[in-house]
């Protein structure tokens, strides 16, 4: 299994996130990511952001599985939050003593807004500073989350490049290239491989297959993950303080404006997904069922040959 790159060297950072011919994972140590290293204990955030409501994912199960929703979503005041995640077990709670949180920052109206710590969290922004990977046009969202013990968000890539901060706690990482999307099983931009540290290979036999990039990420670290690379982050011993940045690598335009996640496939591809599904619409109406089976089958001929055609022509 290979390790996830490390460096101690900003400069190094830069440049392997700025050549197009390397962009691959890496952590990076020794950045100095500001006083939040050593103010954010949870009575400070609780009481420099009191009691805002924060939309969080609560779960019973240490492993969050998006696709089968095994966790609800809730309100609570920011100061609770905190407080339930910096212990394992609590008096209060939604479902059970020792429930999982899991808080991901939205903006103030959830459907529109683009995470942003300056704008939402202004009282704790000037606490944390990020490495400088990209140049500030780029710069698309700043997203704090919080988690606690213990707690797994499951497999899932990004379309943007981000840089995680870890600020309190300890993660596990792992991590797949995007070419490994043959073996994950993916619906959307999520992998249905919940359990991916012991997958179940009957029901997963391609996992086989994928090559593990593992790591752990310590308070203090900062990790690259590159646009498409597919990642497992799990928070280990005690919950979890960190902000990722995210930011458009290519031309702005490929963006959805709009793209509250960072996970909305790239206009060039939206588009050629669009006129597909028409023209295979038209040929439904056109031909009996019979053809209509038939040809769709020669589509995916013609895709496959396409796709070896495509790696021949990448590897050269
Ligand atoms: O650190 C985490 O909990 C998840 C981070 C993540 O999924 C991301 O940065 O896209």
């Amino acid at each position: 299994m290979p390790t996830i790159y490390e460096t101690d060297s900003l400069d190094e950072a830069i440049d392997i996130v700025q050549d197009e011919n390397k962009r691959y994972p890496f952590i990076l140590h020794k950045f100095d990511i500001g006083a939040c290293q050593e103010k954010w204990t949870s009575d400070y955030l609780a009481s420099k952001i009191g009691s805002k409501p924060v939309r969080i994912h609560v779960s019973q199960d240490d492993m969050m599985d998006f696709v089968r929703k095994n966790f609800t979503y809730e309100t609570l005041p920011f100061n609770k939050l905190i407080h339930r995640c910096a212990r394992t077990t609590n008096d209060e709670y939604f479902v059970s003593p020792n429930e999982h949180y899991y808080f991901r920052a939205l903006g103030d109206n959830q459907r529109t807004d683009i995470a942003n710590i300056e704008k939402h969290f202004p009282s704790i922004a000037n606490d944390i500073k990020y490495p400088p990977l990209f140049s500030p046009e780029k710069f698309f969202s700043s997203v704090f989350r919080i988690g606690s013990a213990n707690t797994q968000l499951w497999t899932h890539y990004d379309i943007m490049d981000n840089v995680l901060i870890q600020v309190h706690g300890t993660k596990r990482l792992i991590m797949f290239k995007p070419s490994d999307i043959d073996y994950l099983y993916i619906d959307g931009d999520k992998s249905l491989v919940n359990n991916i540290e012991q997958p179940d290979f009957d029901t997963y036999p391609l996992v086989r297959h994928a090559t593990y990039y593992t790591g752990t990420l310590q308070s203090g670290d900062c990790l690259f993950i590159p646009a498409l690379w597919f990642h497992n982050i799990k928070s280990l011993d005690t919950y979890s303080i960190s902000l990722n940045v995210f930011w458009r690598h290519l031309n702005i335009g490929f963006y959805e404006p709009q793209d509250l996640y960072g996970n909305k496939d790239l206009i060039p591809f939206s588009r050629t997904i669009g006129q597909l599904a028409k023209s295979l619409n038209e040929l439904d109406k056109q031909l009996p069922p019979v053809y209509v089976d038939f040809y769709i089958k020669r589509l995916r001929c013609y895709l496959d040959n396409y796709i070896k055609e495509y790696e021949k022509k990448i590897e050269n």
